[in-house]
């Protein structure tokens, strides 16, 4: 891609989705100003598709197209030899900097800094005669125009009066397109299209393709791996308490809170760097809402009905709960309690290597701690979770604005496939070493850690590409 960057100016009228084409274009979430409000954005702004540390496109956003109409029939009026003459006449007359400015500043971009346009298209809205005129207009500058068409999941899209008004208008290569829930391939499309108006280009733009393609997978394998490390994490928890204290109503209560509180801590982290491999940004102050992700789906993960409905799923019957004897109550839902036993087992090599005598003074001091670890449900229910969200968020336009709602197959029924379950299974090496889970000591970086979270970062993106 050593050739110059592509320009593209962003084109339509205003409301069209100009500004949030962009954002999900260039997946920056805080480019421009996107409001619903008619002519947001006031002036040109570049901003550039960076591909291999190059800029590869530069897109220029326009200011909306209010009314064409008259703007043709001036156009109609003036002096030149060809189409764009008249324009360029236009642009250096008065009317460009009255009447006219917006539209003027959109033919300026169009005609001098631009090698094509997109036309971005609210298909909701009926093909108005200053649609047409719009359309007429844009042409007059002699460059390639690519209908985009918007909003074409909405009930109310008028999508074939629209094919048939741009077929009309001699544009027959168009895309459909949602900013804000993009089809599976449509950003592909998009500049695989491209190539059909620009041929000189061709080559350039398969490697646009290409390129995007590549970073689509390194993100897909990237989100994979960070729901694997957050499943490590929680399969590795376990935590000890004397007998004396979890006898302790109290004690018992806030041990099981804590417990709890870190199991969550470490789903949010999966969250927090799920929301960066798709560079969705929680903290945000213009994404406050997109994440709706603090509340209830983290409570779920102790909700016994919940558990209960997933211990089934992963084949558990009604254990749920069992095996925690008199304790076993709401507050425990999802944890298991038994007597100290990984402690026992990593010390249970040094006991045969010769160190019986020390052996037996721990163990002896063992004797009487409890500890908690997670159960298998709450490791589906979790995967469940985070499998989703990664594949929603690889779906979700950077142009949404409403809130992300997760809710996964396990909590909220529909099929919960046996890849998942698979991945529970994989999770058992973890039970076994306390130390895997990070935060806690040096022991994220052991290799048979990176082994395990390797082999189901794989087994979930096989899953990720078999459904998504
Ligand atoms: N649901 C949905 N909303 C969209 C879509 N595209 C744009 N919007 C919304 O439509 C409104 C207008 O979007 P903008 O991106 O500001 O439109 P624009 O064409 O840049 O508008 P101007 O700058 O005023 O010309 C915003 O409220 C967007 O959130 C879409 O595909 N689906
Ligand atoms: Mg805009």
């Amino acid at each position: 891609m050593s050739e110059p960057a592509l320009r593209i100016a962003i084109v339509g009228h205003t409301n069209a989705g100009k500004t949030s084409l962009l954002r999900t274009l260039t997946r920056q979430v805080d480019f421009g100003q996107v409001s619903n409000r008619p002519g947001t954005t006031r002036h040109a702004e570049a901003i550039d598709l960076r591909l291999d540390g190059q800029v590869a496109v530069r897109f220029i956003d326009t200011p909306g197209l209010e009314d064409s109409v008259a703007l043709l029939d001036f156009l109609g009026t003036l002096e030149g030899d060809s189409r764009p003459e008249r324009v360029r006449a236009f642009l250096r007359g008065p009317e460009a900097r009255a009447a006219f400015e917006q539209e003027a500043k959109v033919l300026r971009t169009l005609l001098e800094q631009a090698d094509a346009a997109m036309l971005v298209i609210d298909t909701r809205e009926p093909v108005l005669p200053k649609y047409r005129a719009e359309i007429e207009t844009l042409t007059w500058c002699a460059r390639p125009v690519m209908p985009v068409l918007n909003f074409v999941r909405d009930a109310a899209s008028r999508r074939g009066d629209w094919h048939r008004a741009l077929e009309e208008s001699n544009l027959h290569a168009r895309v459909e397109f949602d900013v804000v829930a993009p089809f599976h391939g449509a950003e592909r499309a998009l500049y695989g299209d491209l190539a059909t108006l620009l041929p000189a280009r061709r080559q350039q733009l398969a490697g646009i393709v290409d390129a995007l393609a590549l970073q689509e997978r390194e993100r897909r394998q990237a989100a994979c791996r960070v729901v694997a490390a957050g499943l490590i994490d929680v399969a590795a928890m376990r935590r000890a308490l004397p007998a004396d204290d979890f006898a302790d109503e109290l004690k018992q209560k806030a041990f099981v809170r804590a417990f709890q509180d870190d199991v969550r801590r470490h789903a949010r982290r999966a969250v927090d760097d799920l929301l960066a491999v798709f560079a969705f940004r929680p903290d945000d102050a213009e994404l406050a809402e997109i994440p709706q992700l603090a509340g209830r789906w983290e409570d779920d993960l102790f909700n016994p009905e919940v558990l209960k409905d997933a211990g089934k799923r992963l084949g558990l019957g009604a254990v749920i709960g069992a095996g925690v004897g008199a304790v076993a109550d709401v507050a425990l839902a999802g944890l298991s309690l038994g007597a100290a036993t990984t402690l026992g087992a990593t010390l249970g090599g040094a006991a045969s290597g010769g160190w019986r005598p020390l052996w037996r003074k721990l163990e002896n001091r063992l004797h009487g701690v409890q500890e908690l670890t997670v159960e298998d449900p709450v490791l589906l229910l979790l995967a469940d979770h985070l499998a989703t969200l990664a594949r929603a968020l690889a779906q979700r336009g950077h142009a949404a604005q409403d809130r992300l709602r997760v809710r996964g197959a396990a909590a909220g029924g529909g099929g919960l496939d046996d890849g998942l379950r698979a991945c529970v299974r994989e999770l058992a090496p973890a039970r076994g070493h306390p130390e895997w889970e990070r935060g806690t000591s040096a022991g994220a970086s052991d290799a048979d850690r990176q082994e395990l979270e390797s082999a189901l970062a794989r087994r979930l993106e096989e899953r990720f590409t078999r459904d998504g």
